[in-house]
């Protein structure tokens, strides 16, 4: 059944005509969305490679731990935020409010920790590029909710 697609055919004979240029067409999609993610496949693992290895000396984040040690879940932040509220633990263990006991300051900011939101209550001061394994000889465990980037 070699039907040719044609423009403008207006009798119905075309229904057939229609299905195969609708079907060819899929294909060709179809074919292009696997050469797309063959290409994505390819350059993908170098891509992240790449990231991991630089990402960890250069990125500018400060990370806040649910446990001490810089374990259980965590929560990264390139900026000031009033609220953790609404900020999650990377291990689905809720909100970061209320729960940081480690933190690590990878960026050139001294950053303040507060233990209510909107930059109120007491503080805990993160030195830029500093970090601390245990936030509970500071007072500090399990009570950030707000930080501020300075
Ligand atoms: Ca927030
Ligand atoms: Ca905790």
């Amino acid at each position: 059944m070699a039907v040719r697609c044609q423009r403008g055919v207006r009798r119905p004979a075309s229904l057939h005509t229609r299905g195969n240029c609708v079907k060819r067409s899929i294909f060709s999609a179809l074919s292009i969305a696997a050469v797309a993610s063959a290409t994505l496949a390819i350059v993908a693992p170098s891509a992240l490679a790449a990231d991991s290895s630089t990402t960890k000396v250069q990125s500018e984040e400060f990370t806040i731990y649910h446990d001490d040690d810089y374990k259980g879940g965590w929560c990264t932040f390139t900026d000031s935020d009033d609220s953790l509220d609404d900020n999650y633990w990377t291990n689905n263990s809720g909100a970061c409010s209320d729960g940081a006991s480690s933190m690590n300051n990878q960026t050139s900011h001294d950053i303040v920790l507060y233990s209510d939101r909107g930059y109120t209550g007491r503080t805990y001061f993160a030195k830029a590029n500093s970090s601390d394994g245990d936030l509970t000889n500071n007072g500090f465990d399990n009570q950030a909710q707000s930080l501020k980037f300075l």
